[in-house]
């Protein structure tokens, strides 16, 4: 370790040379972050509007979670499961109190929290619902993004992110998204244990569905005793404008799936939530996790949801969002071909030309102090945390246009 500060070019040859190379990422190395903004190893100051991904929802290195993460680690980090320790109980009982559950099962990741559900789902289907051994299915849907494990990946229709992984998972179906026909006709399947769902499809280029989609399918399930599972990793924890984007319906699902900004980002957090004839088929032995539920990441997501809680964070995001998307609408550019979002979880569109794609808009932004990233080629997310200002955000806007304006 040296104590010089690395460069820009040094720090990407060194990843470059000693990193897979699994992400493709923008040019711009940071070093700090504070609230809704970042700053590269130059100097430069920029805001973020990635939030990495929606788990920083409450600002970067809120003081709070900070807090309690530094308190927690000098005393006690991990113990595994094998024991019991003084802080899990009162997280879980917190949690469970915040959402309104029975039963928390804590993991570390978005996308153990979705196989704990996927398992969960399946050991229902054949200890309670009845369904034969192994013929349990799970419905899922088009353009899903529910993580990158060898099972989750068996359901996607991503090829970058399936192909040359397989053999994969059976017993999943897959039906259109926002489709409630497709989904009446995958349940007339006695079969069917559960049906998995993105409230709006993050990856899919945030994809939001017709308003009484999700009560619809939270009710067809209901109807046939299966079980509706709604993966909140990315929309959860006020991103949308509510505490989870089911509840902008009023769904209560059989099963919620949490992660990212659980802990504000700052330490890895999931957690599956359900009540007591679900959780409890699960007995001891029969799933868990080295780290999930350790003191440090108990004491930070309760810190996290406090600060949602205590800085009204939930009742940010509809009114921010509406501005931007008027804003961004506004905006006259032939390249900006679409805007569509809910609260401050939001995407454009953009149509190349003259050969510049949406990549060379966020360089462009990035250049001149946003940092946003494109997906799937043509569209870039804009989900700043939601601890940003309407003066702010305004400033955002400012950048955006004179980004995409400097191609015309
Ligand atoms: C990457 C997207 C966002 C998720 C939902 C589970 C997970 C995710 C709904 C898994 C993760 C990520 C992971 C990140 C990119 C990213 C993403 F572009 F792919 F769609 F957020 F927008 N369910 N989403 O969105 O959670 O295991 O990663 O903790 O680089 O893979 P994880």
């Amino acid at each position: 370790m040296t104590s010089k500060k690395i460069t820009t070019k040094e720090a990407i040859t060194l990843e470059e040379k000693y990193g897979a190379h699994n992400y493709h990422p923008l040019p711009v190395v940071l070093t700090k972050g504070e609230g809704v903004f970042l700053w590269d190893v130059e100097g430069k100051k920029y805001y973020d509007f990635l939030s990495a991904y929606s788990a920083v929802n409450q600002g970067h290195c809120h003081p709070k979670i900070v807090d309690a993460l530094k308190e927690q680690a000098e005393t006690l980090a991990l113990t595994s499961r094998a024991f019991h320790n003084d802080v899990l109980g009162l997280y879980e009982k917190y949690i469970n109190e915040f959402f309104g559950y029975d039963k928390v099962l804590p993991m570390n990741t978005g996308a153990e929290a979705v196989e704990t559900a996927l398992k969960l789902t399946r050991k229902w289907a054949y200890t309670k619902k009845g369904i034969k051994k192994d013929q349990a299915k799970i419905v899922v849907c088009d353009n899903n993004f529910h993580g990158r494990t060898t099972t989750i990946v068996s359901f996607s229709n991503d090829p970058d992110g399936y192909s040359d992984y397989g053999p994969f998972t059976p017993g999943f179906v897959r039906i259109p998204y926002n489709d409630i026909a497709a989904l009446e006709k995958e349940l007339e399947d006695p079969n069917v244990a559960g049906f998995m769902v993105e409230p709006i499809q993050g990856e899919a280029g945030v994809f939001v569905p017709d308003e009484g989609y999700l009560k619809k399918c939270a009710e067809l399930c209901k109807s046939k005793n299966v079980l509706f599972i709604a993966d909140e990793v990315q929309t959860g924890i006020a991103r949308t404008g509510k505490m989870l984007a089911c509840d902008h319906e009023g769904v209560r699902p059989d099963i919620v799936i949490l992660g990212k900004a659980i802990s504000g980002g700052v330490y890895p957090v999931s957690a599956v939530l359900a009540d007591d004839d679900i959780m409890l088929v699960i007995k001891p032995g029969q799933h868990g996790s080295t780290f999930g539920g350790n003191p440090v990441a108990c004491k930070v997501a309760m810190a996290a949801l406090d600060v949602i809680k205590e800085e009204n964070l939930a009742e940010k995001p509809e009114k921010l969002g509406e501005i931007l998307r008027r804003e961004l609408r506004a905006i006259n550019s032939d390249m900006l071909t679409l805007v569509r979002g809910k609260g401050l979880l939001n995407a454009i569109v953009i149509k190349p030309k003259g050969g510049k794609t949406a990549w060379d808009v966020c360089v462009k932004m990035a250049e001149n102090g946003l940092l946003a990233k494109p997906t799937h080629g043509d569209k870039i997310r804009f989900a700043p945390p939601l601890v940003i200002t309407e003066e702010q955000l305004m400033e955002c806007v400012e950048i955006i246009k004179k980004s995409i304006l400097s191609f015309e």
